[in-house]
């Protein structure tokens, strides 16, 4: 599914996040100290291979609603964007340390003049943020942004499972509407 809003295109699409091939920066959703971790950060990491946590480790710990930018090392992008989204039910206000994290990320892809970015589902793994309430603040943020952005043209959602795509493909239409 794809849409555009001021010559940026917003695509949703199923897959691993680690296999962005034509994508400038993919987003990791992180944990406080920027280490290997399961879900996403520990695909990023694993494809990245040991170089990428040896990067990181003097940008740690970070903030929920953070974002701080390296070396993609063995993915096949050019940069990696780590956010920490909030714990659900512990970091408050949870709504806009989600929003704040997608803000961030691209407020720090827009300043290295980053093309392409791509984000997984923050906080809706082991940070429990139900997929519909994260979908609709992940969209509605990222539209917003998308009014203000100059260097990305194209801005990628990979969901993990058809139900997530189905569940963020629903929320777009109806704002879209
Ligand atoms: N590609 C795309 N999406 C994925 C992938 C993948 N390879 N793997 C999982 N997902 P999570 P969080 C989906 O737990 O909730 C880590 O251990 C997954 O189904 O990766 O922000 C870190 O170390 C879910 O919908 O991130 C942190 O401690 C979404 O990505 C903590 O988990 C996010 O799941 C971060 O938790």
């Amino acid at each position: 599914m794809k849409q555009f809003i001021n010559g940026v295109t917003l695509e949703l699409m199923q897959g691993d996040i680690a296999s962005q091939k034509d994508i400038t920066a993919v987003v990791n959703a992180a944990n406080a100290e920027l280490r290997i971790g399961g879900g996403v950060a520990g695909a990023i990491h694993r494809a990245a291979g040991p170089g990428l946590e040896r990067e990181c480790q003097p940008l740690a710990p970070i903030r929920p609603g953070e974002a701080v930018i390296s070396g993609a090392h063995n993915l096949p992008n050019k940069y990696v964007i780590h956010c920490l989204g909030p714990v659900y039910g512990v970091d408050k206000p949870e709504d806009e340390l989600l929003a704040d994290c997608y803000r961030n990320a691209l407020n720090i892809a827009e300043e290295k003049g980053i093309d392409s970015v791509a984000f997984p589902a923050i906080s809706t793994g082991a940070f429990g943020y139900p997929m519909e309430s994260a979908a609709t603040i992940a969209l509605k943020t990222v539209l917003e942004e998308a009014k203000k952005l100059k260097s990305i043209k194209t801005i990628r959602f990979v969901l993990f499972s058809k139900s997530d795509l189905e569940v963020h493909a629903a929320v777009l239409k109806g704002i879209a509407m």
